[in-house]
């Protein structure tokens, strides 16, 4: 009997991104991305590590999917490599790059493993950053779109749905307005505009795959998380509600509401998108879908006076990321009672740890523990009316952790980079029982 309680054609999947396993970054006809010159500049990542070779999924595919297929999973999240498809982000498209992916595609399908595609997950070819300045440019969201038709051409009619972006507010905050991630600017006018370029992208996409007649469900994928005040003091929690405003609804409401928050446009203010929103930019960003991927980590802990750190309820991941399954349950159940929601997918949830190969054993117990509480608090949103359709847990395999480098590992499998072995952790193992257990569990009902 599963002790979480999901629908019958619940998808159980696993999550990865391209820059982050791929490697062969430059083979094959590949071009560069941003992340390939970000990791050239010192000390923006530990041990100026990089994604030059990472997990050699490039090569290393059919091993990666017979490990997905032992696991029992039967959903696979990847995201396309946009450099590999177009190596200079217009014109001519790279036919040994889309081989790769029809590679893939059509591997999974033959182990009767769904294919959930990301079309970005960060990794821009570098040519529109260099000629353009990427996301700051308008140019690069009509880029985008033609990107998506030729993956839509090529691959839509086998793929189980297509997400636009990843996390487009790692891409705006994080790689804009503090230069922690690639291309590494720390403006935050430019965060605001290329937030902006980002949703218009999606928008592009999404009604130029529509109008193509691509059939495959169609969605945008979100980190977000609850915000709560430090204290209750209204100083705290309004600091809670500013940030989840500039965090959540930043992407929530245009999407949903055709608008940005009106909270978070106060304070940024000069610096905010008003520059560079046209007439009709609402009803493009705002064209209905038919998912929204929600990645899950933590809550936001918000005070007035600077960084406050959390109680230690259920402690804290190797990320020093407070563990908050409670969060989840929140997070979900408040976005169903303000926005007109498409079915849910969890498409991250995880932890990183400092995980030890012993004797051919990872014995994860911190990730199990991580995994259980959530799904746990997944299962209690279900139950509460939320239309959730699926878990992904990230990751599939210990993977490139953007400027944490290779020291971070969030694998269900553990990757000796010496040798690119790979190991299933004990948190695997758990995984396929939990699957089988659910699997058992609608049958018999
Ligand atoms: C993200 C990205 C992943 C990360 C994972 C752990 O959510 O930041 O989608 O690429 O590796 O979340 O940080």
């Amino acid at each position: 009997m599963s002790k979480f309680r999901f629908k019958e054609d619940f998808v159980w999947g696993v999550a990865t991104s391209s820059y982050q396993i791929e490697g062969a970054a430059h083979e094959d006809g590949r071009g560069e991305s941003i992340w390939d010159t970000f990791c050239r500049v010192p000390g923006k990542v530990v041990k100026g590590e990089s994604g030059d070779v990472a997990c050699d999924h490039y090569h290393r595919f059919e091993e990666d999917l017979d490990l997905m297929a032992e696991l029992g999973v039967n959903a696979y999240r990847f995201s396309i490599a946009w450099p590999r498809v177009q190596p200079d982000g217009r014109g001519a498209f790279n036919e040994k790059g889309i081989a790769f992916y029809e590679r893939l595609v059509d591997g999974l399908l033959k182990r009767g493993i769904q294919p959930f595609a990301t079309l970005y997950h960060w990794d821009l070819p570098q040519a529109l950053q260099a000629e353009q300045n990427g996301w700051e440019s308008r140019d690069t969201a009509y880029r985008f779109a033609d990107y998506a038709r030729k993956i839509g051409a090529v691959l839509g009619d086998r793929v189980a749905s297509i997400a636009t972006h990843n996390e487009p507010w790692c891409t705006a905050w994080l790689g804009n307005a503090t230069g922690y991630f690639a291309p590494g600017n720390a403006d935050l006018k430019k965060a605001a505009h290329v937030a902006h370029h980002l949703l218009l992208s999606h928008g592009l996409a999404v009604q130029a795959l529509r109008a193509d007649g691509v059939k495959a469900p169609l969605g945008i994928v979100l980190n977000q998380s609850p915000a709560h005040g430090a204290t209750d003091a209204p100083e705290d929690l309004a600091a809670a509600s500013l940030e989840y405003a500039k965090f959540v609804r930043w992407y929530m409401d245009p999407i949903f509401k055709g608008e940005y928050p009106d909270e978070a446009l106060q304070w940024y203010g000069a610096n905010g998108p008003q520059e560079v929103i046209r007439e009709g930019d609402f009803d493009i960003i705002g064209t209905p879908l038919d998912f929204l991927g929600i990645n899950y980590y933590t809550r936001i802990f918000a005070s007035a006076c600077g960084e406050k750190r959390p109680p230690d309820v259920h402690g804290f991941t190797d990320m020093d990321w407070e563990i908050y399954p409670e969060g989840l349950t929140e997070l979900l159940t408040k976005l169903n009672a303000e926005y007109e929601l498409p079915p849910i997918f969890i498409t991250e949830n995880g932890c990183a740890s400092k995980d030890v190969l012993e004797n051919g054993r990872v014995q994860d117990t911190e990730r199990i523990r991580f995994y259980d509480l959530h799904l746990a608090a997944l299962s209690e949103a279900a139950q509460k009316g939320v239309d959730v359709a699926g878990y992904f847990a990230w990751s599939l395999l210990d993977n490139f952790e953007w400027a944490s480098g290779y020291d971070k590992r969030f694998g269900m499998v553990y990757v000796d980079y010496e040798t690119q072995r790979r190991t299933l952790k004990d948190s695997a193992h758990w995984y396929s029982e939990v699957i089988a257990e659910h699997a058992g569990a609608e049958a018999s009902r």
